[in-house]
């Protein structure tokens, strides 16, 4: 091995990547896979400096805690909710995430699931496939377009979901925690008004302890029995048991979820309900997304270990 390979700064992979990130990865870096068994099991934990983790995985406090020399957490997504932030900044450990890349894809999946559940997609697939249409007929469903749609977080992506919708002649309406005074859609003061308005309530928060539970049981009963919830932020935002008992009593006409409680092994009470569109969390899995996303995550490594601006710090370090 050359003095150069040598001295190369270990990374620590505590979440895959795809081939095409790790092969320019290995030429820059040590790579170090995160062993089943946690920190712990590493031969050492000296001089990892830098993490590569997933939105879904993030990095506990006693994972930082276990890293004496970190200095950089890159999430390979947007969503930092399962980064201890606290953690990092107490240790000035730095934090970066992948935000804009994915922003439509997100968004694309928003409309999709929405289609999809409106107009029984599923159904219809399984129906054909079953070879049983010349028998029967699905029953006539509702529309997307026209129709109100609420969305919950008007971020980012929230935002490119809202000009998605709009192509559909749909009234837009939203609710976010701070005033977005240049919006031309209706905002509403909590979501729980916005759900009484809404017939397609679509949750775009961000995940975190500020945000859980944030559509609660009531704001589900405000959308009432033709009203569809659809999901593509995380599964912590809406409160999941008043959603499954609303949708198994048919008090909220149906669901369009991306995301859940503690994925990937959700609760088996959705497998068995009728009225929902279940989709594994692949809201930014596309190839171009994907790319782009490493890119990003390779970007802040490249910055961090240059001593340069990291390009999408959501916590500087120090
Ligand atoms: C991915 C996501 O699931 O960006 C996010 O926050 O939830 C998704 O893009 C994930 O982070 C990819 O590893």
């Amino acid at each position: 091995m050359s003095r150069a390979l040598a001295a190369r700064p270990k990374v620590l992979m505590v979440s895959p990547m795809p081939e095409w990130d790790l092969a320019p990865m290995r030429e820059a870096y040590d790579l170090v896979e995160l062993p089943a068994g946690g920190p712990d099991d590493l031969p050492t934990t000296a001089d990892i400096t830098a993490l590569v983790t997933s939105g879904g995985r993030g990095a506990d406090a006693a994972l930082i805690a276990a890293l004496p020399d970190l200095r950089l957490i890159a999430v390979y997504g947007v969503g930092y909710d399962k980064v201890n932030l606290d953690a990092a900044s107490r240790r000035n450990v730095a934090v970066t995430n992948t935000p804009d890349v994915l922003t439509a894809d997100v968004a694309d999946m928003a409309l999709a699931l929405a289609l999809a559940l409106a107009r029984r997609i599923v159904d219809g697939d399984a129906l054909v496939r079953s070879g049983t249409w010349p028998e029967q007929a699905l029953p006539l469903t509702g529309s997307v377009s026209g129709r109100r749609v609420g969305i919950v977080g008007l971020g980012r992506i929230g935002e490119a979901i809202g000009r998605r919708f709009a192509g559909f002649d749909t009234e837009i309406g939203y609710w976010n925690r701070s005033p977005k005074p240049l919006s031309s859609w209706r905002a509403f003061p909590t979501p729980t008004s916005l759900a009484a308005w809404a017939d397609i309530l679509i949750v775009a928060v961000a995940g975190g302890d500020d945000t859980a539970g944030l559509v609660s049981a009531e704001t589900i009963a405000a959308l009432g029995r033709n009203g569809l919830l659809i999901n593509i932020s995380r599964g912590t935002t809406v409160d999941e048991e008043a959603l499954i008992i609303a949708l198994e009593s048919e008090a909220i006409a149906g669901a369009g979820l991306d995301v859940f409680l503690n994925e990937p092994a959700i609760d088996e009470r959705f497998f068995g309900l009728g009225n929902v569109v279940l989709s594994p969390h692949r809201g930014s899995a596309t190839v171009a997304t994907r790319r782009a996303m490493g890119a990003v995550v390779r970007a802040n490594l490249a910055a961090h270990f240059a001593g340069e601006v990291l390009p999408t710090a959501v916590l500087q370090g120090r």
